[in-house]
């Protein structure tokens, strides 16, 4: 049985058998108080006699069997078990982590420290996402495939690229799955994939990973509204599924879901040009040399961290940023045929702050532009003869996205650090454990 099954008025006074770990022990004189978690992270407390429990240390590996009691005092829910037996499995070596720890030290001590509390419920909030962004894709027939991560070419640009050797030549992790999605809405119609993506990041924010869960999204024939409109509708389905699921991980982590609650489409579109006004007339500075030289933003500059920070950071919802500059965004973008210079897409930025949580938007498909700005970009387009011929061989008007799960868990859950979303997390100073 688990902790929770226990707590119900039905078993009181009945006997039961709960397997877990030593969650916090505290001994007195007569008796010790065990609070048991088991496999799924729920608690139960235990008491037993202090000389059963007294080889007991924190996550010893232990069964209790006793009788179900009802006691407005104990904790977790006011049920415990009262030990009649108890079988150890393995008695713990003094554990490294106590209650008050360092960051460092948690993730250096990642593989124990995912028995935490607070990583279990940001790890069970994690999963309700995915599930319930794959299944808005099943429900909205899309095809699931998958496309390869060790690739040859670069997608988001090439200072984030991971070079690896691959047997006689050079290749690449892949930093998105886009360029093959592309390949596969031809037979295919409108696709999705969850795979990793991989980006040398060379800078340390509190958003960005070496690699994350990318689920990402391609379709014929979409214009950019069609492709907002699946965007929104996907965020939204996800969000009030989850809050919903993991209503009881939400307030232990002490997450107000106020705001999540009002996340339904649609979400307001702001032009690039709209955005760069509001950051002007609030005196928002961009940098604009590496040694931290500043101006005042201009229409052309990317929207940094701290703008994205500055845009969304009353807004209670979702805000889409629509149409940058074709000089920001890789080459695959198309451009508007009514906005020279600027791109058919779209990022969508989380409220509160929590700035870009997707990028998507219609791309190039002729194949002279698309050229045309590879060479721009100093990009050889040989080196994407493949996808090139998708321009060549009946080539249509389509549009995708991707979305980063790992920014969307931030926000639900309302953590600073992205490393916390992630369970093994990679970033430029770890790759360990
Ligand atoms: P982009 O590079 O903006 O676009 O990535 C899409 C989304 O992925 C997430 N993301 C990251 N999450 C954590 N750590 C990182 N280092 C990181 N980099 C990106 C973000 C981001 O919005 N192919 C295009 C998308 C498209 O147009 O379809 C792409 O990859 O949530």
């Amino acid at each position: 049985m688990r902790a929770n099954e226990v707590k119900s008025p039905e078993l009181a006074g009945k006997e039961v058998t709960v397997r877990g770990w030593v969650h916090r022990l505290r001994k007195q004189k007569e008796n010790a108080f065990v609070l048991l978690r088991d496999d799924r992270g729920g608690v139960i407390q235990c008491v037993m006699s202090a000389d059963k429990a007294a080889p007991l240390t924190i996550e010893s590996s232990i069964e209790v069997t006793g009788t179900v009691s009802q006691d407005a005092r104990a904790p977790e829910g006011g049920f415990e078990i009262k030990c009649s037996n108890l079988k150890i499995y393995n008695i713990a070596a003094e554990y490294p982590i106590g209650e008050y720890q360092s960051d460092e030290l948690l993730l250096d001590k990642r593989h124990l420290a995912l028995r935490t509390r607070r990583m279990i419920a940001i790890t069970k909030i994690r999963a309700s996402v995915l599930q319930h962004g794959r299944q808005w894709f099943v429900q909205n027939g899309w095809m699931e495939v998958t496309a390869p991560t060790i690739v040859k070419g670069a997608v988001e640009g090439g200072s984030t690229l991971f070079k690896l050797r691959y047997f006689d030549e050079d290749a690449y992790l892949s930093q998105s799955a886009q360029l093959y999605l592309e390949a596969m809405i031809f037979s295919l119609g409108p696709v999705w994939s969850l795979a990793p993506s991989f980006r040398a990041e060379k800078s340390r924010t509190v958003r960005h990973l070496a690699e994350f869960s990318h689920l990402e999204a391609e379709a014929p024939w979409f214009t950019l509204d069609d492709i907002l409109k699946a965007e929104e509708q996907l965020v939204s389905y996800v969000i009030q599924n989850t809050i919903k699921e993991r209503a009881e991980e939400l307030a232990f982590l002490k997450r107000d879901v106020t705001d999540l609650k009002k996340v339904e489409p649609p979400f307001e579109r702001v032009p690039y040009g709209k955005a760069i006004e509001i950051l002007r007339a609030r005196g928002f500075q961009s940098v604009v040399h590496e040694d931290g030289a500043k101006r005042a933003i201009e229409f052309g500059d990317d929207l940094s961290i701290e703008s994205e920070r500055e845009l969304t950071k009353d807004a209670d919802r979702p805000i889409f940023v629509v149409g940058y500059p074709l000089a920001v965004k890789p080459f695959y973008v198309k451009e508007d045929p009514d906005r020279p210079g600027l791109g058919l897409t779209a990022d969508m930025l989380a409220p509160r702050g929590f700035g870009e949580i997707t990028s998507g938007g219609q791309r190039e498909d002729d194949i002279n532009s698309i050229t045309a700005r590879m060479q721009k970009e100093g990009l050889d387009p040989n080196a994407y003869e493949w996808y090139l011929d998708l321009r060549r061989y009946g080539s249509v008007p389509h549009g995708g996205f991707g979305l980063g799960i790992e920014r969307l868990v931030r926000w639900i859950t309302d953590v600073q650090d992205i490393k916390d979303t992630v369970l093994f997390p990679r970033t430029m100073s770890r790759a360990s454990p």
